[in-house]
């Protein structure tokens, strides 16, 4: 891909011919510029005088020459150059200085953050030969806190560096922290990032869920990292100097992308992807993965993808590659993982379908429901945060074998079961999906219709998990959610679960405050007291309806 780019206004057609005419030059391998081809950049940046650019690949071919202003040269985009996210990019960028200064800010940003492979800046002398060059590079392991070094100044004569070399060194010390391999499939790693206006105590309360959320995902968790802003930065979201700080942070960890604990917009997405080169996903992405992989029902599935590309729809920024990184989602699983790599047209087109198959499912489920005749059986749901042991508690009350998992959203799919009752009371018992606090608003409408199954409900087991220091927040958010849907006229019976975690003290002294039950839910002997409440307040139900 050869481009002359920058503003080349103003230029006579003699420099543009001769600047065109650099794409013919190519530099040997142990080279890191030949010293024709840097002093005839200098003649021709002293001509023209604006600073003067090439960007070389690793078989020394001319790619872009790049013609700025007096201070600096503009990189193009070189998104199509993406490499591994432990790879450098391929080329080195050497430029003319207009003044004997070293490599500025602006190029050593442009080195860390586009992962170049080496940056140079030749200064001349006054009769507008190479005096100088200055070179830097990217330190596969920070030492003294520099992510990047620069070399002594090097003198035209000794521009047989062996740059080549350097470079696959400094590749392969990257490629040591690559991606492990986890039973066959690549794990991802990666940085956890926050943006917090909140309280301290929050945003790491926040952080501690997302990294659960991040085990559940199957992601490796390399370093995770809260900045406290008065507001958050406009274009970023992040602070700019910290984003680059973390983008290169990934490449020296060997992380493959950054999940926000905030949720981003799409102009936050496109800034972040244009700046850095490596993949950007948040909270809600991060929770619809999860989902993807879960979903195990046709309904379960349709209901995910649902969710997946509404979210994602508003996102879909056609102008640059942001797209394809955004819908690799982690690994880009699930039932979304190719059917996301369409255009907005066709993304509209599949949300369509995907409505119309769902509201087959349900009603077809319906159908069912109907035609299994109406036993009448009073229905108790199994409701609570996500990990709380909804599962655990319907596996002991009916002596079933749903899967129940120390991670979050391991049910997704509602399962019933039957249960008696001590006095012959015959009840269904539900299971479903987990809530969590600020739950995607996409995945909340996507699960709408399992969630109305919550309607047919005569009575909730709102399961609390007090062994977790956030229980309070967890009910506050379950109970909103639940007013959200317009259950909350449903009776509901509070639990506290894993009183064996809590301690005996602890969870006497939380029963009082809080007027619950508590149980072991793995624990069958601990359950009568519930079992009690839960026929006694089905009783009284029924004689009301
Ligand atoms: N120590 C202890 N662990 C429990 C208890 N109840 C459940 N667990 C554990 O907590 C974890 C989550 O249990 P699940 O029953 O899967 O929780 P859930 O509410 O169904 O979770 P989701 O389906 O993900 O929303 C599992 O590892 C259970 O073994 C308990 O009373 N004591
Ligand atoms: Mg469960």
């Amino acid at each position: 891909m050869r481009k002359l780019s920058g503003n080349t206004g103003g230029l006579k057609a003699s420099h543009i011919k001769r600047l065109e005419n650099l794409y013919r030059r190519r530099t040997p391998p142990e080279f890191l510029i030949t010293p024709e081809i840097a002093r005839e950049l200098c003649i021709l940046a002293m001509e023209i005088r604006r600073q003067l650019g090439l960007l070389i690949d690793r078989q020394g071919r001319i790619t872009n020459v790049i013609v700025g202003d007096q201070r600096r040269i503009l990189i193009p985009d070189l998104s199509e150059y993406r490499t591994a996210p432990d790879r450098l990019k391929g080329l080195r960028c050497i430029h003319v200085h207009m003044k004997n200064e070293p490599l500025s800010r602006d190029d050593i940003t442009d080195l860390t953050l586009l992962k170049l492979d080496m940056m140079a800046a030749i200064t001349s002398s006054n009769d507008g030969q190479p005096y100088e060059i200055h070179v830097g590079h990217i330190l596969p392991k920070s030492l003294d806190g520099e992510p990047y070094r620069i070399l002594q100044p090097i003198k035209p004569g000794q521009l047989d560096t062996g740059c080549l070399e350097l470079i696959q060194a400094i590749e392969s010390e990257l490629a040591q922290s690559k991606p492990v391999r986890f039973s066959g499939r690549c794990m991802e790693r990666a940085i956890l990032v926050s943006v917090s206006t909140d309280s301290k105590n929050e945003a790491s309360d926040s952080m501690d869920e997302l990294k659960e959320l991040a085990g559940s995902g199957g992601i490796e968790i390399i370093e995770s990292f809260i900045q406290y802003r008065t507001k958050a930065d406009p274009k970023f979201y992040i602070g700019p100097g910290k984003l680059e700080e973390l983008s290169l942070l990934a490449l020296q960890r060997g992380a493959s992308m950054l999940v926000f604990d905030q949720e981003l917009n799409s102009s936050q997405i496109r800034s972040i992807t244009d700046k850095t080169d490596i993949k950007i996903i948040d909270r809600t992405q991060l929770i619809l993965d999860i989902f993807a992989q879960r979903a195990q029902t046709k309904e379960g599935k349709l209901q995910v993808e649902l969710a997946q590309l509404k979210y994602m729809l508003p996102r879909l920024v056609t102008k640059n590659t942001a797209m394809s990184r955004l819908t690799g989602g982690i690994g880009g699983r699930g039932p979304g993982e190719t059917k996301l790599e369409l255009n907005r047209r066709l993304a509209r087109n599949r949300i369509n379908q995907l409505e119309k198959a769902l509201s087959l499912v349900i009603q077809h489920r319906h159908q069912q429901r109907a035609k299994r005749g109406k036993k009448d059986l009073p229905v108790i749901s199994i409701i609570g945060y996500t990990n709380a042991g909804k599962s655990t508690l319907l596996n002991t009350l009916t002596k079933s074998n749903v899967l129940a998992e120390k991670r979050l959203f391991a049910t997704l799919d509602p399962s019933s079961r039957r249960l008696k009752f001590p006095k012959d009371t015959e009840v269904i018992i539900t299971d479903t999906v987990g809530f969590i606090k600020n739950i995607p608003k996409d995945l909340l409408v996507a699960f709408r219709a399992t969630l109305e199954e919550l309607n047919n409900a005569d009575l909730l087991l709102h399961v609390i998990d007090i062994s977790n220091p956030r229980f309070e927040d967890q009910i506050e958010s379950v109970e909103g959610i639940l007013s959200d849907l317009n259950l909350d006229k449903i009776s509901m019976i509070r639990v506290f679960n894993k009183q064996d975690l809590a301690g005996k003290e602890t969870t006497e002294k939380l029963c009082r405050i809080f007027g619950c039950i508590p149980i072991s839910a793995d624990d069958e002997s601990t359950l009568p007291p519930l079992i009690e409440k839960m026929q006694h307040s089905i009783e009284s139900i029924c004689q009301r309806r």
